[in-house]
């Protein structure tokens, strides 16, 4: 075990090979499942890429899109510790069941379990005092993460910690050294970030089984959480803790109950337990238990864990020489494939936003929908390479639809946060409707997509009313008209493929809205107050967090935010060389954004912002100015530059997938500008081979020759063997499987997609 830390710790990629094989020979030896084949991508996942920095990564054990995120939990010390734990820290309060990833928002961390030797302890210390309770010192040279499955030893204790899972249970094995005073603490007070607890509830069934839930609010403002857990031997002894002070008996309810169980234990005595948990009733949360995990063999659910990854992982077969790509690409893969989360039980049910509890609906409930964020990449990734969930993702969002009376904005745990600008579902139900995908009830999500654009609050009732949001009337102004815009284009092509033209023309004119904004004088999106006036003075530098006229960003980034009408825009600018001249500034100019910037806004170039969502389609708008070859300079530049295989490898927060999906698409060389039309827009491949597996056997593989660091240009391509001049491919040349091949060279073609017709257009599939 000892030797698996080691050679986890080595990370320069010359050796990193060597560790790798290393690795594999150590856990070949002791479980045969594990032994590195061909077909085991996981074994590139470096789930600690992303937890340095502000990537703020889960780091735990999960199945791909699972209800639970097993983890260790830091003391949370400010916004870097969002999901719980930071790549910086080394002391642990204990293992929580559900974490978030990558967001700039923290909350979850629910039934906090923890480990340890010595006095009876109600508490794991404090920040002030960290090593007061039960909380323990621990070194990443102990610790091991994996595709579903992490381990620690606990150095103040003496204990290893084993964490896996299934769905919806987490499973812990504990080896604790001799003692007659070896303890787990069961915690209902902790969370994390903005989580607070408002009633918990703690009891003993039997000597092996405890149950009860947690209610808290934060984030999410009303989360209630059952769970069960299952030990794999009789409690000696359970003492029960609330604000009310000690608690005789065998259960205990308030406001942040705390269970210690206690154990003699022999040396290298292991004790497993299983945490279920359930948005419906603890009941049912002992139910998934027994479906998902009705035994003890751990070893069993860390192989088909790892199993499951591998299943999703391998969607993408890549080829590319050096390690460190194939690191940081399946990382990604695996970042991707972590949220929307399943929020329902084994047999379907589920709590709606209502409260209301719905017998299995017929579909996967997911929750954790990080919209604007996920809309721009991450869901048109899931619509290439995972078809079989999203209908179960959009009959998610219409049952909420149905439920609250608008389409998702930044939904938790049957929660809405109506978190950042927008109504970015509306594209994402527009696009799976475009794309083919028919599991879900399309006059339901016509009507969802017209009802969430046509609720009176964010502005709305000013754009209906004056076609534009008054600065002086309502926040972020800028930023929800363009994100607005986008939305409604989407509605527009939904309206015109049901037929119903009024709509389709009065959407097509809200999708023109950003043409308002446009002022031809600063030639920057700014701001209009009520007078119909741009305001005064105009920084296009300045950004205010969260109260500004622009969401997380300036007038220098929200100006390209027109991915749905690129050429309107250039149109706007005067033209293709008053674009690329603007353009070219957009990356190379520098001024101060003023203290109340965002700390989002990261991973600059000039303006352009990687480490932040309103940047991410940027860098490809050159293509529609037939300048294809400068695209393909700044998205190489951005690969190399602001994604690395080292824990602080992610430039900004990981958003739920979406960082990592900006980077699968880009390293296969196509990116969804507009996400909701069918057009990808060709860059430059960070990989030599991407091979993506369909639907019905099919296979779309992407070929670049004669690729390497200084060959980033496409010379030329060819789709199905004939010549491509075109600077995109679409949706459906990928879905029917085929050859993109592309050559590569040093200098840049500057004939590639440089004919008006070669550029990218609109279109749908
Ligand atoms: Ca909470
Ligand atoms: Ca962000």
């Amino acid at each position: 075990m000892f030797q698996v830390f080691l050679l986890k710790k080595i990370r320069k990629p010359g050796v990193l090979l060597l560790a790798i094989l290393g690795l594999s020979v150590i856990q070949g030896c002791s479980t045969p499942q594990e032994a590195v084949v061909e077909d085991d991508f996981a074994q590139y996942v470096d789930p600690y890429i992303g937890s340095d920095y502000h990537g703020h990564v889960f780091v735990g054990a999960n199945v791909p899109f699972g209800a639970v995120q097993p983890g260790p939990t830091n003391y949370i010390k400010g916004w870097d510790w969002c999901s719980g734990y930071h790549y910086s820290d080394s002391i642990m309060t204990g293992f929580s069941q559900l974490h978030l990833s990558g967001t700039g928002i923290g909350d979850l961390g629910d039934v906090l379990i923890s480990p340890y030797t010595g006095d009876i302890l109600f508490s794991p210390g404090t920040i002030k005092e960290p090593l007061a309770g039960y909380a323990s010192m621990y070194s990443h040279d102990r610790e091991k993460v994996e595709p579903g499955y992490y381990e620690v030893d606990l150095l103040d204790y003496d204990v290893n910690v084993k964490l896996t899972a299934s769905e919806r249970v987490s499973f812990h094995e504990y080896t604790f050294p001799e003692n007659n005073a070896s303890r787990i603490a069961i915690n209902l007070e902790l969370g994390i970030g903005w989580d607070a607890p408002v009633t918990t509830r703690l009891e003993q069934i039997n000597d092996t089984t405890l149950a009860g839930f947690r209610h808290s609010k934060g984030w999410a403002e009303d989360q209630e959480l059952y769970y069960a857990i299952v030990l794999s031997r009789p409690i000696d002894n359970l003492d029960l803790h609330t604000d009310q002070g000690e608690i005789e008996g065998s259960l205990a309810q308030g406001r942040d109950v705390v269970g210690v169980l206690t154990y003699s234990t022999a040396a290298e005595e292991a004790i497993q337990l299983k945490v279920g948990i359930s948005p419906v009733s603890h009941e049912a949360a002992l139910k998934n238990i027994e479906s998902e995990i009705p035994h003890w063999d751990f070893s069993q659910v860390k192989a088909e864990a790892r199993e499951k990854w591998n299943n999703e992982l391998g969607k993408i077969k890549i080829d590319v020489p050096d390690v460190e790509t194939k690191r940081k690409f399946y990382t990604a893969m695996y970042h991707s494939f972590i949220a929307p989360v399943l929020f329902n039980d084994h047999d379907g049910s589920y709590r709606g936003t209502d409260k209301k509890v719905y017998q299995n609906p017929g579909f996967n409930n997911y929750s954790v929908f990080s919209l604007w964020d996920t809309y721009r990449a991450n869901h048109p990734l899931f619509n290439i390479v995972q078809p079989e969930k999203v209908n179960d993702m959009i009959n998610s969002m219409l049952a909420i639809y149905e439920q609250q009376g608008k389409l998702p904005v930044w939904h938790l745990m049957g929660n809405e946060t109506n978190c950042m600008v927008g109504y970015s579902a509306v594209p994402v139900v527009s696009d799976a409707f475009f794309k083919g995908f028919d599991g879900f009830d399309e006059q339901t999500a016509f009507e969802a997509v017209l009802a969430t654009s046509n609720n009176d609050e964010f502005g709305l009732d000013e754009l209906k009313e004056k076609g534009y949001i008054p600065a002086d009337k309502e926040k972020e102004s800028v930023s929800k008209a363009l994100e607005y815009a986008i939305s409604d284009w989407a509605i527009a092509r939904f309206a015109e493929k049901m037929g119903d033209s009024e709509n389709a023309a009065y959407y097509h004119d809200r999708s023109r809205a950003y043409e308002k904004y446009f002022d031809p004088e600063t030639r920057f999106m700014r701001p209009i107050m009520s007078n119909g006036e741009f305001k005064s003075p105009f920084n296009p530098f300045q950004s205010v967090h969260e109260v500004g006229d622009y969401t997380e960003g300036n007038a220098w980034q929200y100006t390209w935010m027109v991915p749905h009408d690129v050429q309107g825009l250039i149109d706007l600018m005067g033209g293709d060389d008053a674009f690329e001249a603007k353009f070219d500034s957009f990356f190379v100019v520098s001024g101060d954004m003023g203290a109340e910037a965002s700390p989002d806004i990261s991973g600059l170039i000039g303006q352009y912002a990687q480490g932040n969502e309103p940047s991410h389609h940027a860098a490809y708008m050159y293509a529609f100015a037939g300048r294809q070859w400068k695209t393909a300079e700044k998205v190489r530049h951005i690969m190399d530059e602001f994604y690395t295989d080292q824990p602080d490898g992610i430039i900004g927060n990981e958003d739920c997938g979406q960082m990592s999906a900006w980077y699968i698409f880009s390293s296969m060389g196509f990116y969804p500008v507009n996400p909701s039309s069918s057009v990808m827009v060709l860059g430059s491949p960070d990989l030599d081979r991407a091979e993506v597996k369909l639907p019905g056997d099919k296979t779309f593989t992407m070929i670049a020759h004669n690729n390497s660091k200084e060959n980033i240009y496409i010379q030329s391509a060819t789709l199905n063997g004939d010549d491509l001049e075109r600077s995109y491919i679409t949706y459906k040349e990928i879905m029917n499987g085929g050859v993109l091949e592309l050559t590569m060279g040093d200098t840049p073609n500057k004939q590639f997609g440089t004919a008006p017709e070669n550029r990218p257009i609109e279109e749908l599939p």
